[in-house]
C-alpha cells in the first residue's frame, strides 16, 4: 500500500523557551519556514533592538514531511513586558488566535505582579501544548558564555513546567554561524563548558542540535530542522516504548 502523505491528527508540539536574544523566534521562523505553513501569517517578530520582540506566548502550524508541526514561541519569563511605569502587563486570557498572539498592547489591561504573570504566562503555554509538549526546545547562544543567570531561568523554566521537563528536553544551539566561521568543533568545546552548561545538557540526555538562523541557503535551514525531527522523534519513540 502506498505510504499516506495525510499529516496524522495530533500534532508533534515543540515549545521554544530560553533567554531573551538567544533566538528563539528566529529559530521558530527557521522551523516553520522549511514546512508548508497552513496560513499565511507573518514571521514571529525577531528583536532588533534593546527590547524583547516577544512579550507573549504565540505559536503557528505548519506541515513537514507529511507531520503536523505546532511551533509554540515564548517570552523569557525573566524579561515581562512593562508598561510605560514598570509595571507588568498581564497577557490577554483569551485563548490566542490560531497562527496569532494576544493582543498585549490592548489598553487599560489590569497590571499583575512578577510572579502572578509567570504563573499566567507559563499556564497559557501549557494550555496550548495540550500538557506536554513533544519536545522543549531550551534555545541557547553558542557565541556566548552560559551565566549563572542564564542557568537560573532554566532552573525556573524546570520549576514551572513540572519536574520531567527534560525528558523531553532538547537545547538548540544557535549563531551556529560563528562556529562554522571560526571552525569550532562544537562537542569539543562542551568538554570544556562551565559545570552549569554540562548539568543541562546532562539533563538533556545530551540531546542538542545547532542552528544558523542566518543560513542564506534553504536547502541548509532545511536539513538543519530535519535534524532537529529527527532527535524529536526518537524522544517520541522512546516514550511511546516506555508507555507501552
Ligand atoms: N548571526 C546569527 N544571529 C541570529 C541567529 N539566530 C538569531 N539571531 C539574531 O539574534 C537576535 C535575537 O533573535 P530573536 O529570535 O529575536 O531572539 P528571541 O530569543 O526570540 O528574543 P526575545 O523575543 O526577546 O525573547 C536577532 O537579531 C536575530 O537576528 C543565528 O543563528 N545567527
Ligand atoms: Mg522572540
Amino acid at each position: 500500500m502506498a505510504e499516506s502523505k495525510e499529516p496524522t491528527s495530533q500534532p508533534i508540539t515543540l515549545l521554544l523557551v530560553g533567554k531573551t536574544g538567544n533566538g528563539k523566534s528566529s529559530t521558530a521562523n527557521t522551523i516553520v519556514e522549511a514546512g508548508t505553513l497552513e496560513n499565511s501569517s507573518a514571521p514571529f517578530a525577531v528583536a532588533h533592538s534593546f527590547n524583547s520582540a516577544t512579550t507573549t506566548m504565540e505559536w503557528k502550524e505548519c506541515e513537514l514531511d507529511g507531520r503536523r508541526v505546532k511551533v509554540i514561541n515564548t517570552p523569557d519569563l525573566a524579561s515581562p513586558p512593562l508598561t510605560n511605569d514598570g509595571k507588568i502587563r498581564s497577557p490577554t486570557t483569551s485563548e490566542a488566535s490560531k497562527g496569532g498572539k494576544s493582543s498585549s498592547k490592548k489598553p487599560n489591561r489590569p497590571t499583575l505582579t512578577k510572579n502572578k504573570w509567570v504563573e499566567s504566562e507559563t499556564q497559557r503555554w501549557i494550555k496550548e501544548a495540550k500538557g506536554k509538549p513533544t519536545a522543549v526546545l531550551l534555545v541557547i547562544r553558542c557565541d556566548m558564555r552560559y551565566t549563572a543567570e542564564e542557568y537560573a531561568i532554566f532552573r525556573q523554566l524546570k520549576e514551572e513546567l513540572g519536574g520531567n521537563m527534560e525528558d523531553n528536553l532538547v537545547v538548540v544551539f544557535t549563531m551556529g554561524d560563528f562556529l562554522y566561521r571560526d571552525g569550532v568543533d562544537l562537542s569539543k568545546e562542551l568538554e570544556t563548558v562551565c559545570d552549569e552548561l554540562k548539568e543541562v545538557l546532562r539533563e538533556a540526555k545530551e540531546r542538542y542540535v545547532v542552528f544558523n538562523n542566518k543560513s542564506p541557503d534553504p536547502e541548509d535551514k532545511k536539513t538543519q530542522v530535519k535534524k532537529l525531527l529527527q532527535v524529536v522523534s526518537e524522544i517520541a519513540t522512546a516514550e511511546k516504548a516506555e508507555n507501552r
